[in-house]
C-alpha cells in the first residue's frame, strides 16, 4: 500500500486517508494508493461502504501542478475518478480545509459530500490558465446549476461549506475530526438505504438553462468581464456550456481537448510559473529556513496619508487592529474620513455590508502623538518621502518603541540603512515598500538593510502574507527593483518622443502588450507638476514635459496634461499636444522619424530586463523569479507573460541583448548597452531561470 492513502476498514467502512503534505495533492502516489486500495475493495465483501478523507489541515488541493508539462505516470485521474463514481458500495468525501482544483472534482466523483462549515470548495483552474479538466466543467453544474457553475469556474472564486450546503454541492455539514464524520455519515446512508448518486446521471438542474439561455450567457458574460488577454476563462464557459448542448460524455471530451490545448499553452505556463514564483518569494534567501518571526500583536502606522491609509485598511482588512498615528487632531481625522469614505464606496457597490464597514473602521484606533507606538510589535512608518523628515521619525521611534519590536518604513526609494542609522537598533529596522493603492496592490516589497536581523525579514514576510499581500525581499539601493527597473522605462519612453513617437502611440503599444497603463496615461495621472518642479529645483531640463507644464498642463488633474481629459478619466489623443510636440523637436533642431511599434515595445520592455540583470548581479534581488513576481503584483505585468525575465527567457537572451546593442548604438545611450550578465547569459545561450538561486 502506498504510504501516500492509508487504509483502514472500520466496521466494514473502508476509510481511505489521503497523507501527502503539504497539500495533499493529487500526486501519482495518491493515485496509486487510491487505485489499488479501490481495486482491492472491489472483491472485498466486508466492504459496505468507503470514506474519502485527508489527513493534515485540508482535503485535495487539485492535482499536482509539478506533474504538469512532465510525461503522464499512469494511474490517470481519469481512471481513479472513474473507479469511486463506478464504485458499487456509497462513496463518501468527508471535506475540511480546502477541496480544490482536482480535490472538488474527486469530491463530485464521491456519491456523497459532507463537509466544515469553513471548507473552501472551488475550482480555481482559471487561475493557473487552465480549467478544471477532471470533469469538473461537466459535474459542478449538474450539482449546482449552470449559472452557478459558470461563475464559480470562470472566477476560480471558492465558496465555503455553508453556501456548499445552500446550493448543494454538499450534503451535511460537520465539526471535527473528517475521519469520524465521515464513518458516522456513512453509517447513516447504509442504515436508511440512500440509493447512490451518480452526479453524471443527473441532468435535471441543467434543464431549465436548455430552454432558456439568457442567465446563463448573461452570468457567463458577466464573469469574464475583466479577463484581458487571458484565454483560459473563456475556454472554462464554453465548457460549461456544453452541458447544454450534448451528452455527459461528449461534454467530458470537449473539456479534455480544452484542458490539454491549454495546458500545452504559453500562457498557461507562464501562469504556472507565476505560481511557483510568488511561493519562491516568500523564502528569504541566505536566511535558514527554521527561522522564526518574532510576534506581532500590536501594529502601529505612523502617518494617515494616501499611503498609511491604505496600509491600516489592509491590517483592518485582514482583521487585524491597528494604531494609527498623526501628529495632530486634524491630519488624523482627515485620514480616517478618507478610509471611511472608501470603505462606504466599497460597500455602496456591494462588495462589503455597512456591519463589515462598522467592524473594519473598529479595528482602526487613531492616535495623536508618537507615544501611542510604544507597545507596538511592528510599526510601520508612512510619513512624507523626505530623508530628513524619516531620520527624525526613526530617532523618536528609536527612543520610544518598546526593546525587539520591527522598525520599517514605506519608503519607496530612499536609502534604508541611513534611515536605520540614526537609530541603536539597525538589525530591527528594515523597508516594507507597499503600492498605491495600498489597500488593493499586492505587492509588499520588503527591503533588506545592511544589518537587517535574518528575524526581522521572516517577522516582514509573515505579517505580510497575513494581511494577504505578496513579499518579494529586496536590497538596499534606489528606488529598490520596481521602481528602479520603471525608471530604465521611463527614460526611454521620454527619449521615444524626442524621436518622433507620440504618447498615444507608445501608450497604445504597452497596453496591447497587457500592461494596463502606458507610461504617458499614468504621467498624467500622478501630475507632471511635481517631476517639473523637481526639475527645476535641480536645475534639469525636460523640454516636452517642462513644455505642457508651462502650458498648465499637469495631468489629469487639469484636465489636461499629455492627453485631454473631458469632464472624466479616459485620455484622450489631444491635437495641441501633437503640435507642441512638434515645435519643441523644431526649436531643438531634431527631425522626428518614425517609430515602429515593435521599436517601441522593445524599448519599453528590454531596458527593464537590462536593469534586471543588473539587480541581479548587484544581489539586490536573489531570484530572477522574485523580480517578476514585484512587476507582476507591483505593476499589473500581464501574468501570462510571466514577468519581465521570465518574457526575456521566452524572446531568447541572446536576442534581448542584440536588439538592446542595435539601440545603444542606434540611440546614443550607454545605458542601454547589455549588463554583464546578460550579455553572458546570451553568449552561453542560457536563461534568467537557469541561475541557481542565492
Ligand atoms: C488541477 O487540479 C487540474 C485538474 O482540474 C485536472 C487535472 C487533470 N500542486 O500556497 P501555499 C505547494 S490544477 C503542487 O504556500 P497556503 C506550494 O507550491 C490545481 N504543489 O500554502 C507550496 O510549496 P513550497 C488546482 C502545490 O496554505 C506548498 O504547496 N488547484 C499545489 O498558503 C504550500 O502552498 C489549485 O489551483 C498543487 N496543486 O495555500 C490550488 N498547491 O512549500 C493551488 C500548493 O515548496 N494551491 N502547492 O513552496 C493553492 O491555491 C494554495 O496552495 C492553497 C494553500 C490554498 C491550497
Amino acid at each position: 500500500m502506498s504510504e501516500a492513502v492509508k487504509v483502514e476498514n472500520r466496521d466494514g467502512i473502508l476509510v481511505l486517508l489521503i497523507d501527502n503534505p503539504p497539500v495533499n495533492a493529487l500526486s501519482v502516489s495518491v493515485r496509486k494508493g487510491l487505485h489499488d486500495a479501490l481495486d482491492k475493495a472491489k472483491t472485498d465483501n466486508s466492504v459496505k461502504a468507503i470514506v474519502l478523507a485527508c489527513a493534515g489541515r485540508s482535503f485535495i488541493s487539485g492535482a499536482d501542478i509539478r506533474e504538469f508539462g512532465k510525461p503522464p505516470q499512469p494511474p490517470g485521474m481519469a481512471e481513479v475518478l472513474d473507479m469511486l463514481e463506478n464504485s458499487p458500495r456509497p462513496v463518501v468525501a468527508a471535506i475540511h480545509g480546502n477541496a480544490l482544483g482536482g480535490g472538488l472534482e474527486t469530491a463530485l466523483c464521491c456519491h456523497f459530500r459532507i463537509a466544515t462549515k469553513d471548507t473552501k470548495l472551488g475550482l480555481p483552474e482559471v487561475k493557473l490558465g487552465l480549467l478544471p479538466g477532471a470533469g469538473g466543467t461537466q459535474r459542478l453544474p449538474r450539482v449546482v446549476g449552470p449559472v452557478k457553475a459558470v461563475q464559480m469556474i470562470v472566477t476560480g472564486e471558492p465558496i465555503n461549506g455553508d453556501e456548499g450546503l445552500k446550493v448543494g454541492l454538499v450534503d451535511g455539514l460537520f465539526e471535527g475530526d473528517p475521519v469520524a464524520a465521515g464513518v458516522e455519515f456513512a453509517k447513516k446512508v447504509l442504515a436508511e438505504k440512500r440509493p447512490l448518486k451518480r452526479v453524471r446521471d443527473d441532468n435535471s438542474k441543467l434543464d431549465a438553462a436548455k430552454k432558456d439561455r439568457t442567465a446563463f450567457n448573461e452570468a457567463a458574460a458577466a464573469a469574464n468581464k475583466r479577463n484581458r488577454g487571458l484565454v483560459a476563462p473563456l475556454a472554462c464557459a464554453e465548457c460549461v456550456a456544453q452541458t447544454l448542448e450534448g451528452t455527459f460524455e461528449e461534454g467530458l471530451a470537449f473539456e479534455r481537448k480544452k484542458f490539454l490545448e491549454l495546458m500545452n499553452g504559453e500562457q498557461s505556463k507562464a501562469q504556472r510559473y507565476a505560481f511557483f514564483a510568488e511561493r519562491e518569494a516568500s523564502k528569504v534567501a541566505g536566511v535558514p529556513a527554521d527561522t522564526k518571526p518574532r510576534k506581532v500583536d500590536h501594529v502601529a502606522i505612523i502617518g494617515a496619508g494616501t499611503m498609511g491609509g491604505g496600509i491600516s485598511m489592509s491590517f483592518a482588512n485582514a482583521g487585524i487592529a491597528v494604531t494609527l498615528i498623526e501628529l495632530g487632531q486634524e491630519q488624523l481625522d482627515r485620514g480616517l474620513g478618507v478610509m471611511k469614505k472608501n470603505y462606504d464606496a466599497t460597500a455602496a457597490r456591494g462588495g462589503m455590508s455597512a456591519d463589515d464597514v462598522t467592524k473594519r473602521m473598529g479595528l482602526i484606533t487613531g492616535k495623536v502623538g508618537l507615544e501611542a507606538a510604544t507597545d507596538a510589535d511592528l510599526i510601520i512608518e508612512a510619513v512624507f518621502e523626505t530623508m530628513a523628515i524619516k531620520k527624525d521619525v526613526f530617532a523618536k521611534l528609536d527612543a520610544i518603541a518598546k526593546p525587539g519590536a520591527v522598525l520599517a518604513s514605506n519608503t519607496s526609494y530612499l536609502n534604508i540603512d541611513e534611515i536605520a542609522s540614526v537609530t541603536k537598533r539597525p538589525q530591527d529596522v528594515l523597508g516594507m515598500h507597499f503600492f498605491s493603492p495600498a489597500n488593493v496592490m499586492k505587492l509588499c516589497e520588503i527591503v533588506r538593510g545592511a544589518k537587517t536581523a535574518p528575524d526581522v525579514l521572516v517577522t516582514a514576510v509573515n505579517i505580510a502574507r497575513r494581511i494577504g499581500k505578496i513579499p518579494a525581499v529586496v536590497g538596499n539601493c534606489d528606488g529598490f527593483v520596481g521602481n528602479r527597473m520603471l525608471s530604465a522605462r521611463s527614460k526611454q519612453s521620454d527619449k521615444l518622443l524626442y524621436e518622433g513617437a507620440l504618447p498615444q502611440q507608445v501608450d497604445a503599444v504597452v497596453t496591447k502588450f497587457g500592461i494596463p497603463m502606458g507610461p504617458f496615461t499614468m504621467g498624467d495621472m500622478a501630475g507632471l507638476d511635481i517631476g517639473w518642479r523637481s526639475r527645476k529645483d535641480r536645475g534639469i531640463k525636460s523640454e516636452i514635459p517642462d513644455a505642457l507644464c508651462e502650458d498648465g498642463r499637469f495631468g489629469l488633474k487639469a484636465g489636461k496634461g499629455y492627453y485631454k481629459y473631458e469632464g472624466g478619466r479616459a485620455p484622450i489623443p489631444d491635437p495641441e499636444v501633437e503640435d507642441l510636440i512638434s515645435k519643441t523637436l523644431q526649436k531643438m533642431g531634431k527631425t522626428p522619424r518614425k517609430v515602429s511599434d515593435e521599436e517601441i515595445l522593445e524599448r519599453m520592455v528590454y531596458p527593464m530586463v537590462n536593469e534586471g540583470a543588473r539587480i541581479l548581479e548587484e544581489g539586490i534581488a536573489a531570484r530572477a523569479s522574485d523580480i517578476d513576481v514585484v512587476w507582476l503584483y507591483g505593476y499589473g505585468w500581464p501574468i501570462y507573460r510571466g514577468g519581465p525575465m521570465y518574457y526575456a527567457d521566452t524572446v531568447g537572451l541572446k536576442h534581448v541583448a542584440d536588439r538592446l546593442a542595435a539601440y545603444a548604438k542606434e540611440t546614443n545611450d550607454p545605458s542601454l548597452e547589455p549588463a554583464p550578465l546578460l550579455k553572458k547569459l546570451a553568449a552561453e545561450g542560457k536563461t534568467f531561470a537557469s541561475l541557481a538561486s542565492k
